[in-house]
């Protein structure tokens, strides 16, 4: 487990595997394949989303997933939703809205990232958004296949941290 993953986030590691998968140990002279994996949380790619343990508001969570070394989860893509969708469903029965890294608090009606860089993807649901100056905070519904809803942002909610992973 390599300081920064071991230090920062306990969730992530590089694990040594030879060809076939297996996990082997570090042996000088000895080849192998290095590999990110999540230990907790699932993966996507080149992160690991981890779901909260309970409900906060936006704020909270997004300070929670920046204390834990990520952020909240931002997907890129419709595969990285489903992913998202599926490990929600998985760890959190029954929660059909969670938190995602997007906002337009900065500027009204322009949504954003957490980290203020501009979408490149959106999964707005039919007639999302439409909460004007009073909802700038986003959840994603599983009622919605994983559309997108604006929402009041001192709505209590469970989440999900992304981090990027080597
Ligand atoms: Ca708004």
């Amino acid at each position: 487990m390599s300081e920064e993953c071991s230090s920062i986030k306990p969730w992530c590691a590089i694990a040594l595997l030879d060809k076939c998968g297996r996990s082997i140990q570090v042996k000088s002279g000895l080849s192998y394949w290095e590999m990110s994996v999540c230990l907790r949380g699932t993966k996507a790619h080149k992160k690991c989303y981890l779901m909260s343990e309970g409900p906060k508001h936006f704020h909270e969570a997004n300070e929670d997933c920046i204390a834990k070394g990520g952020t909240l989860a931002i997907p890129r893509n419709n595969e990285e939703t489903n992913i998202l969708r599926d490990y929600g469903r998985k760890s959190a029965p029954g929660t059909s809205e969670f938190w995602l890294g997007v906002t337009d608090m900065a500027h009204e009606g322009r949504f954003v990232d957490v980290n203020g860089m501009a979408l490149l993807y959106s999964n707005w649901d039919r007639a999302q958004p439409n909460g004007g100056k009073r909802e700038n905070c986003v959840f994603l519904s599983q009622a919605a296949q994983g559309k997108w809803v604006d929402e009041v942002c001192r709505t209590a909610k469970r989440y999900v941290c992304e981090f990027l992973i080597p």
